[in-house]
């Protein structure tokens, strides 16, 4: 018997949870991003970014030629056109308004076409401990093309159970419970529950079709996915980053600061070229 998403997901004690996302608010009391977020579990904000910082990170990026972009998680360590881009100061103040505290910058993707990664809620992939103290982020590089293969979501689904990575592997023979690549290995039956629940619950889907210097900010626990693009390797030129509570990630202890004093996890290079052989891995069995 295939699970269901039930199986796969639990409802996070509320005391380890973030404010906004406790059961009972005083919703008379939030800002409108606040509210946005407690809702929908997204905030858009049109035209967000400075063109000069959009710029000066897409010259960068095109100099890359890599459809894919950066082949690792971390490039912002070692461009700091993408890291002053990850860390502009308004976007910082608008994720601590959000989770409520300050927020460390661990994880960017790079490509510019759809990653294709089909729904998952982002928080599962992480140890058990960061509960939605987490938050990802959209940035529209250029107006995107609607057949691009766009970001899709499910406003409302961070209300909806989190799935946790030790279920999910609780349904794979061991041995590929074992390698890093089980995120793409159960696709095959974690993909299927969502879809089961999304007609069960009968909600609809929404598309993120940016223009250039729009922002997504998206909850942890959001349901999501990259469309698939009508035409294979249609260009769609974002970056995505994405961030943690700086009190939530005892996995993650190496950190620096940049001159605002915003924070980003450093990766040893002997753990950064592992970490690049692994996504390199993972890509490979992803197409297998
Ligand atoms: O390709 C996309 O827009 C989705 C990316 C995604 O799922 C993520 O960054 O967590
Ligand atoms: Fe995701």
């Amino acid at each position: 018997m295939q699970p269901t998403f039930a199986d796969l997901s639990e409802e996070p004690p509320a005391q380890f949870l973030p404010a906004l996302d406790q059961p009972v608010v005083n919703e008379a009391a939030l800002t409108p991003a606040q509210s946005a977020w407690r809702r929908e579990g997204v905030v858009i904000m049109p035209g967000f970014l400075p063109d000069k910082l959009v710029d000066a990170y897409s010259e960068r990026r095109a100099a890359l030629n890599l459809p894919g972009g950066w082949p690792y998680p971390t490039p912002y360590i070692q461009v700091p056109e993408m890291r002053e881009f990850a860390l502009y100061p308004p976007l910082m103040d608008k994720l601590r308004e959000l989770i409520g505290e300050q927020m460390l910058l661990h994880l960017c993707l790079t490509g510019w076409v759809s990653t294709e990664r089909d729904w998952h809620q982002d928080d599962y992939l992480n140890a058990p401990f960061v509960n939605s103290w987490y938050a990802a982020v959209w940035m529209a590089l250029d107006d995107i093309h609607p057949n691009s293969g766009p970001f899709e979501y499910i406003p409302g689904s961070h209300r909806w159970p989190l799935m946790r990575g030790a279920k999910v592997r609780d349904h794979m023979p061991w041995q590929q419970a074992m390698r890093n690549s089980w995120p793409s290995i159960s696709e095959s039956f974690v993909v299927p529950a969502i879809e089961r629940e999304i007609e069960k619950r009968g909600v609809g889907v929404r598309r993120f079709i940016a223009q250039r210097g729009d922002v997504l900010i998206w909850h942890g626990r959001l349901m999501h996915r990259g469309a698939r693009p009508n035409k294979p390797g249609m260009v769609r030129k974002s970056l995505i980053c994405h961030y943690s509570g700086v009190n939530h990630r005892r996995d993650m202890p190496t950190r620096a600061r940049d001159a605002n004093g915003q924070v980003y996890a450093i990766t040893k290079p002997r753990n950064a070229l592992r970490r690049a052989l692994r996504t390199l891995h993972q890509r490979i069995a992803a197409r297998l």
